[in-house]
C-alpha cells in the first residue's frame, strides 16, 4: 500500500501544496490505490513534502515519485505523445514547478493579508506564547529561501509579471483542448492542474489570479480534471466540477 505524505486539505484545496497535489494526481491516474498522511513532514526525507511510502520503500519529490510509479507499476503517464510532445511537456512542468511555484509561495507567505488568511493556520498547533517566535523564524526562512531562488530579489510587480506570463503561455497551450496535450489527461495534466488550481484559489488575492480568471479556458480546465479526479469536492479553486 502507498502512502502519501502532504499536509491535507486546506484552502478549498485538496492539499495547499501544489506538488502534493500533482502526486495525488498521479496516483489517481495510474489507478493505485493510496491512503494519505498530513503528519509526516518531520520525518520528510529531504525536508519537503511531498513523499511516499511504498512497502517500505520512500521516495521524495514528486517527479522521482512519478518515475517510481512509471517503473515499478509499468504506467506510461505520456503514452501516445510523440518525443516532441513529450519535451514540451516536461518544458511546461517546469515552468510550473521552478517559476511560477516561487511567485505562488511570495504572494501567499510574505504578502501580509494573504500569509494571515493562509499560511498562518499551519501555525495554529503551536502554543499561543511560541508562535509569533516560530512565525517570525519561519518567515523569515522563506524570505530566504526566495532571495537565493532569485525570485524573492525582485519587485512585487516583477513577480507579478513574471508569473503572468508563465499563466499565459499555460492558457495558451492548452487553448481549446479538453487536457494540456490532447484530447485524453496525460502526465502533465497532474502539475497543469495542481498549479493552476493554486494560483485561483479565490483565498488570495495576487495580480496572478486575476489574470488567471481572465482565462475562461483555464477555469473550465480546472472544472473537467475536478469532474474527473475529485468527483466528492463540488468545486475546486473556485471552479464549478459540472464546468468544464
Ligand atoms: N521539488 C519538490 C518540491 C516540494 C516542495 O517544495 N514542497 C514544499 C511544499 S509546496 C515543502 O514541503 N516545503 C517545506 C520547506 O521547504 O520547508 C517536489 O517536486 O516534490
Amino acid at each position: 500500500m502507498i502512502t502519501l505524505y502532504g499536509f491535507g486539505p486546506q484552502f478549498g484545496l485538496p492539499d495547499p501544496s501544489p506538488f502534493v497535489m500533482k502526486v495525488e494526481l498521479l496516483l489517481k491516474m495510474a489507478a493505485l490505490p493510496y491512503r494519505s498522511d498530513s503528519n509526516g513532514f518531520r520525518a520528510a526525507p529531504k525536508g519537503k513534502c511531498p513523499y511516499i511510502d511504498d512497502d517500505g520503500e520512500r521516495i521524495a519529490d514528486s517527479t522521482f515519485i512519478r518515475w517510481h510509479i512509471e517503473r515499478k507499476y509499468r504506467f506510461d503517464f505520456d503514452r501516445g505523445l510523440s518525443s516532441e510532445q513529450r519535451a514540451i511537456a516536461w518544458a511546461f512542468e517546469k515552468l510550473a514547478e521552478d517559476n511560477i511555484y516561487w511567485a505562488l509561495v511570495d504572494a501567499r507567505w510574505t504578502d501580509e493579508q494573504n500569509f494571515q488568511k493562509g499560511p498562518m493556520t499551519f501555525f495554529r498547533k503551536v502554543p499561543a506564547l511560541l508562535r509569533p517566535v516560530v512565525v517570525k523564524t519561519v518567515r523569515r526562512q522563506l524570505r530566504k529561501m526566495l532571495h537565493a531562488q532569485g525570485m524573492g530579489r525582485h519587485s512585487r510587480d516583477e513577480i507579478a509579471a513574471l508569473a503572468m506570463r508563465g499563466v499565459d503561455s499555460i492558457a495558451d497551450y492548452l487553448a481549446a483542448k479538453p487536457f494540456f496535450m490532447g484530447a485524453e489527461p496525460t502526465g502533465i495534466d497532474a502539475t497543469i492542474f495542481a498549479f493552476t488550481a493554486g494560483v485561483l484559489c479565490p483565498l488570495f488575492e495576487t495580480p496572478i489570479r486575476n489574470a488567471a480568471e481572465r482565462h475562461d479556458n483555464l477555469k473550465r480546465y480546472v472544472g473537467r480534471m475536478s469532474a474527473r479526479y475529485y468527483p466528492d469536492y463540488p468545486e475546486i479553486a473556485g471552479c464549478k466540477a459540472g464546468d468544464g
